[in-house]
C-alpha cells in the first residue's frame, strides 16, 4: 500500500553491526561430527536396539551447495564449537548493565543515523523488530531510545523473518500519517543462542548481525543518499514448518525449557517449496500494483535464507539467469540472520545505484510472512 495525499517519506540512513567472530562450515562441521560420533559410540546399545537414533554426520560441502552459506557471524564463538557445550558462553549481564541486544542495536543505529545527519533529538520513536526480544520487558526499543537521548517513544516487535520489513512498514505509515517525523528502526538479530548446534539439518543456518535505518519525511532529509517509499506490502500464511516454542510458560508447563522443540527447527524442504511461489507473486503483484513494470525494477534486494531460493525468485522476476547486480548475496559471508538480511544487502549495496533507479526490499520465511518495500534512489 501507499499512504495517497500524505507527506513522502525516504530512508535516509543505514548502519550494518558485524560480529568480530567468525565460524567456518568446516570448523562447524568438525565439531558438530565429532560431538556425533561421540554419542553414536556412547549410546550404541540404544541405537543397535533402535531405541535412539544414530546422529547423522553433516558436511561442508552440502551445506555451501544446498544453502550457499560459507560462514557467519557470532556475537560470541566461545563454547559453540566445545563438544561438552555445543552453544555459545554468553554471560549474563547485571540489570544495571546495557543489555546485549541494545548495544549490538545501538552499534547499527548510530551508524544509520550518522549516515542520515540525525541526532537522538531529531528521532521520535524507535521500533526493535527481530527474530527474539531477549527479554520480555521493558521494551529493548526503550533501552535504546534512553541510550540515545530520544525523546517520544519506543516498542519492540517480533514478526521472525519478515521483522525487519515489517518494522519498516510500521515507521513509514507513523511518518506517512503525522504520528513521527523520524523513526530509527532496528533489527538487532542475536541468533545463535536460539540455534540446536546439535541438529544436523540446521547447525550451519544462522549468525547475529544487527541493522538500523533512519525513516522520515523527505522534506526533513538531509541525506546524501536516501530512496523514496513508493509502496509497502505485507502478507501472512500460519504454517508450521519453521518453529520455535521459546516461551515463558515453560515454567509452568513443567516441561524441559531447553527442549529441542523450544529452539530453532523447521522442515526446510517443504519451506522452500512453499515459500518461493508465494514470494514471486507478491513480490509482482506488489510492484505491479505501483505502476511500476517488473523490467523497470534495477536491483531486489532479497531476503538471505538460502541462495537456490534467492536465483529461483530473481529467475521468475528478470525472466533471465539472474547475476550479482540484479540481487545481492550476503549469505555466503553472513549466513541466515534471520529478518536482517534483506537489510544487509541493501546496506552494502545500493550506493551504485543513480538518482531514479527502482528497486525492492523483500523478506520472506517464518510464520509464514512476507514483507516489502518498493523503492526510487533520490
Ligand atoms: N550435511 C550433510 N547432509 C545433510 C545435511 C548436512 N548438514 N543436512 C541435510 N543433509 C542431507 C539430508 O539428510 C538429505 O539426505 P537424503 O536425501 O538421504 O534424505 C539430503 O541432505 C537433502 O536434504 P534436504 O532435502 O533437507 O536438503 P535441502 O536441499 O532442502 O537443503 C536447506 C536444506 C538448506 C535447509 C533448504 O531446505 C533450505 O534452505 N530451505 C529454506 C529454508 C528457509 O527459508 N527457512 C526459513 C528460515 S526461517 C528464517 O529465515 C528466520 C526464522 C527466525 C530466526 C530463527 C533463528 C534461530
Amino acid at each position: 500500500m501507499a499512504i495517497e495525499n500524505n507527506p513522502p517519506v525516504v530512508i535516509s540512513g543505514t548502519g550494518l553491526w558485524t560480529p568480530d567472530h567468525i565460524v567456518t562450515n568446516e570448523e562447524l562441521v568438525e565439531s558438530y561430527n565429532a560431538w556425533a560420533t561421540r554419542y553414536n559410540q556412547q549410546n550404541a546399545g540404544a541405537i543397535a536396539d533402535g531405541t535412539l537414533s544414530e546422529k547423522p554426520l553433516s558436511s561442508a560441502e552440502f551445506i555451501e551447495k544446498a544453502s550457499g552459506i560459507k560462514q557467519r557471524y557470532a556475537y560470541i564463538k566461545d563454547g559453540i564449537l566445545d563438544i561438552d557445550r555445543m552453544r555459545p558462553r554468553v554471560p549474563e549481564r547485571r540489570e544495571d548493565e546495557l543489555s546485549v541486544q541494545a548495544e549490538i542495536a545501538l552499534i547499527a543505529a548510530r551508524q544509520a543515523m550518522a549516515a542520515a545527519n540525525k541526532t537522538g533529538a531529531d528521532i521520535d520513536a524507535v521500533i526493535v523488530s527481530c527474530a527474539y526480544t531477549q527479554r520480555a520487558y521493558p521494551a529493548i526499543a526503550i533501552e535504546v531510545q534512553h541510550e540515545l537521548g530520544i525523546q517520544g517513544f519506543g516498542f519492540d516487535m517480533l514478526v521472525a523473518c519478515s521483522a525487519a520489513t515489517f518494522g519498516m512498514h510500521r515507521a513509514y505509515e507513523m511518518v506517512a500519517s503525522g504520528t513521527a517525523k523520524c523513526v530509527l528502526a532496528i533489527n538487532p538479530e542475536f541468533i545463535t543462542p536460539q540455534v540446536n548446534f546439535c541438529d544436523r539439518d540446521s547447525h550451519f543456518i544462522f549468525g547475529d548481525v544487527a541493522t538500523a535505518c533512519i525513516i522520515e519525511r523527505q522534506d526533513t532529509s538531509t541525506s546524501a543518499n536516501s530512496y523514496l517509499i513508493l509502496g509497502t506490502r505485507a502478507e501472512t500464511k500460519f504454517s508450521n514448518n519453521v518453529r520455535s516454542n521459546v516461551s515463558y510458560t515453560s515454567y509452568v508447563n513443567d516441561v524441559d525449557p531447553f527442549g529441542p522443540d523450544k529452539l530453532f527447527h523447521q522442515n526446510g524442504r517443504q519451506v522452500f517449496k512453499e515459500v518461493c511461489p508465494m514470494a514471486e507473486k507478491h513480490l509482482k503483484t506488489h510492484v505491479e500494483s505501483r505502476g511500476v513494470a517488473l523490467s523497470e525494477i534495477r536491483r531486489w534486494w532479497l531476503h538471505q535464507a538460502n541462495i537456490n531460493m534467492n536465483i529461483y525468485i530473481t529467475r521468475k522476476l528478470v525472466g533471465r539467469e539472474p547475476g550479482s547486480e540484479d540481487a545481492p548475496i550476503v549469505l555466503d559471508q553472513y549466513a541466515n540472520t534471520a529478518s536482517a538480511g534483506s537489510l544487509i544487502a541493501f546496506h552494502l549495496y545500493n550506493k551504485d545505484l543513480i538518482s531514479g533507479d527502482l528497486g525492492v526490499i523483500c523478506s520472506f520465511g517464518a510464520g509464514y510472512s512476507i514483507g516489502s518495500l518498493v523503492i526510487r534512489k533520490q
